[in-house]
Order: structure tokens, then sequence, then C-alpha cells
């Protein structure tokens, strides 16, 4: 079966082929984790704006650790399928997004150009929550660092850093990461370079949305089924899909608000109601979900607690939601059935992976809140319990594995185990609330059993 590349383009399907032509892209956009996240969401967008406006916006993508996905990509000039899936079907289309994929440390001569290229005007990050505590010269934030650096004392060409990743306050996350890390280089202009920065380097906030599950086999054989080339990177994605984005640019940028973007001057209480709500009940299927023998979301919601979790999370949090933001009921309801696609195979360890970071950003600060308030949070509880129950198996990828093993090998009893957890996600306030230790305690037998009880 011929390879996807620009050649095989012009036997496809027309409605499967990119909405632009390739060839005639300019590299303005440096992206760096080329997951199928990114692929399936801010390439889709970018594409979808050159579309629109005729404007040549591509995106060089960088990929942080493993050259894998980079050199699929080259081989196949930086082309892949993404299939929408609904309970009615799949539909395939080529994306024509990318015009280039790079290695962090391997192509460091690449990168570095393209940082200091004042044709990039935009550089955006999927490198999920744990991407943001690494910053030696080798991540993500140590290569920004160096090359925003680089590019403030060679003009200071302006240009917006845009975290799209699951994190509140993601943009000043950001900000303060790249400023530490120059910082630490400790160089004689330093001060400088800083002040530059201010000037002409932005970190705005967003919120993205689109469930996109890790690529099976299944999507290799279907794209190959309907398109009759062989994809190595298709990603698959639910039909639903947003992004909003603090209206704080240095430079021109995609107008992807002609692709249904919202562009707004605080996305905070977007931001809050998607990682609360969304991310917050999907944090909660996953270890419940795992524990009751379920493999993913879809099947999860088939179970009669599944939509119960759901609706009940929201209605908890929903408290916590500052205004502004979308209604929670109506937000719940869209949930419901975006969590539903059955042909959505959205596994829940995917979900669980990195869980002692996500439930910081997720529930912690939520549950916070309504304890200060008195309120009761039984699904946080019960939530609590769910991830407390999966640390203590094995296989599910966390930068906390070790201490998280450790809180089980050296506790002594269910109480002193769930203190010393929350001790580890740094939630030490909340492990000193003996009525919440104490709740939660409450629900591991049952879970032990296979049991979810919302
Ligand atoms: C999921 C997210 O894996 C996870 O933690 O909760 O990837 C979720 O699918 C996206 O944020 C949806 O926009």
């Amino acid at each position: 079966m011929p390879r996807l590349n620009r050649a095989t383009l012009g036997a496809l399907p027309p409605a499967a082929r990119p909405r632009v032509d390739p060839a005639e892209l300019r590299t303005r956009v440096v992206h760096f984790g080329i997951g199928a996240f990114h692929r399936a969401h801010q390439a889709v967008y970018t594409e979808n704006a050159a579309a629109r406006s005729g404007e040549p916006w591509g995106i060089a993508a960088v990929a942080p650790r493993t050259a894998s996905t980079a050199d699929a990509l080259r081989a196949q000039d930086c082309l892949y399928t993404l299939t929408e899936r609904s309970p009615g079907g799949g539909i395939p289309r080529v994306v024509g997004a990318l015009t280039g994929a790079h290695v962090l440390g391997r192509d460091a001569a690449d990168v570095d150009a393209l940082l200091a290229d004042p044709d990039v005007t935009v550089v955006t990050l999927t490198i999920t929550e744990k991407g943001y505590l690494a910053t030696g010269p080798d991540t993500v934030i140590g290569c920004l660092a160096t090359g925003l650096t680089a590019r403030m004392r060679s003009g200071a060409a302006p240009v917006s850093v845009v975290s799209c990743d699951n994190m509140a306050g993601n943009g000043a996350v950001l900000r303060t990461a790249v400023h530490d890390a120059v910082r630490a280089t400790g160089g004689a202009d330093t001060e400088r370079v800083l002040e530059l920065l201010d000037r002409h380097v932005t970190f705005p906030a967003t919120v993205v949305d689109r469930i996109v599950p890790a690529t099976t086999a299944a999507d290799l054989a279907d794209t190959a089924t309907a398109l009759g080339v062989h994809d190595a990177l298709p990603v698959s994605g639910e039909p639903y899909r947003q992004w909003v984005l603090e209206d704080r640019f240095a430079a021109p940028r995609p107008p992807w608000e002609a692709d249904g973007a919202l562009v707004v001057p605080d996305v905070a209480p977007y931001q809050l109601t998607k990682l609360r709500l969304l991310n917050g009940s999907h944090s909660a299927l996953a270890p419940l979900g795992i524990a009751a023998g379920l493999g993913t979301v879809a099947e999860a919601m088939a179970e009669d607690w599944g939509e119960r979790l759901v609706r009940a999370l929201c209605a908890e949090v929903a408290p916590t939601l500052p205004d502004g933001g979308p209604d929670p009921g109506r937000y719940a309801d869209d949930l419901v059935a975006r969590f539903r696609n059955p042909a959505m195979h959205h596994r829940l360890r995917q979900i669980a992976s990195d869980a002692s970071l996500k439930i910081t950003e997720r529930w912690l600060p939520a549950l916070r809140l309504l304890r200060e308030r008195g309120a009761p949070a039984p699904v946080l509880e019960l939530a609590l319990a769910g991830w407390v129950h999966l640390t203590r198996g094995p296989g599910i990828p966390d930068p906390a594995r070790d201490a998280l093993t450790a809180c089980w090998r050296d506790a002594a009893g269910d109480e002193a185990v769930v203190r010393a957890l929350l001790t580890t996600v740094g939630a030490c306030d909340l492990a000193d609330d003996s009525a919440l230790v104490t709740a939660v305690v409450r629900h591991l037998p049952a879970l032990r059993a296979g049991l979810v009880d919302v």
C-alpha cells in the first residue's frame, strides 16, 4: 500500500485532502509537543484558519523527547490523517498544517533557528503538566529560554508564546517558568533580556478542548481502508472542539476565530469550568472505572453510576466556579453526551496517567473552597478514594510513582496512607483534615471489592 505523502494526496477523495496546499504554507508557528492532541486540535484550527483567510500559516512541530513521531511525520511529508468519530461513523481527512517535524536536542540548530526567525510570530505548547516542571537545557522550557534570549539579543522580534495545556492560569505558569529559566542562566545582560521579554513577548492563557484518544491499531487499519494509503500516525477525535484564547498577542497570529475559536479578555471562567467539570469528571471516572474493571470512558458511562457521577461532580463543584463561564448544568449535559460517544475508545488508563499532577489542578482547588465554606464534597471524597485505591497498584505512569508507592510501603493503616499520599501531592492541608481523611478511607473497602457507590 502506498505511503501517505504529497505525491499520493492526489489519489485521495477530494473531501479527504488537506484544506490547504502544504507546498504553499510558510513556517510561522512553532509548536512543542507533537502528540495526538495537538494534531487533532491546534493544527486543525490553524489549517482551517489558513484555508479561510488565504494566509499561509504553517506549523513546525518539535518533539520534546522521542524522535519516532517526528521521523514518521517527515517520512510522509508531515501529513497525517484525522478521523472525527461519532456514533454515526468516522470521517477521515488529511491534515496538511505541519511544515516540519524536529526533535529537541537532536535538531537543536533547526529549533534555535526557528525561534530566532522573525517570520515565526507564534509558539504554542502541548507538553502536559509535567513539562513545566522540567527546566534544564535539554527541556522545552530550557530551549524556549535560550531561544527567546537569543531572539531578544538579535532585534527582539515580537512573538506570542501560548500554553495549550490543562492548567489554571497556564499563560502565567509558562511565563514564570521561562523567565525563571532565563534568570537562571545568569548572563551579564539577563536583566536587559528580561526587560525585552516583558516588552516583546506575551504569554496568553488558553483553554483547549477536544477528546482525542491515543491512536490504536484499529485507527491505523481504518485509515488504510478508508484512504487506500498507509498513514503511520493517524489520530482520531470527537466532533466537538473548542479553543478559547486570551486576547494578549504580541505579534500576528493565525485568524483562529475564523474557525470558531473564541478570543476573549479573560479565559479564567472557561478554563476553570473545563478543568473542574470536564477534566475533573474524567479524573474521577478513570480510577473508579478501573476499580470496577472497565477500560474506557464510554464503558464507565454505560454503568448505572457513570452519568450519576458526572452530574453529581458538576453540581458539587459548580459553586466554586467564577461568573462568566458556560452554564454548569448545560455543560454537564454536553459532557454526558460527549463521554457516552461509543466511537471514542478513550482509555481510562490514559486519563489516569500523571494523576498526581492532574488532581492538583482538577479537584483540590475546588475541594479546598468547598471545605472552607463548610460545604459537603461527597463526590470529590469518592474520587479521591478512587485515586488512593489506584495508587496501590502498578502500571499507571506518574512522575510521583515511586513516592506514591512508598506511601503504601511505609505508612501503617489506611488513614496514614491517605495522609501520606495527600502530602506527597503537596496537599498537606488536606492531609491534616481528619474528617476528609476519614471520609476517603470509608470508601476503600467497596472499591477493593470493585464496587462504585455514587
Ligand atoms: C483527559 C484530557 O487524559 C486526560 O487527562 O482528561 O486529555 C481530556 O480528554 C482533554 O482535556 C479534553 O479536552
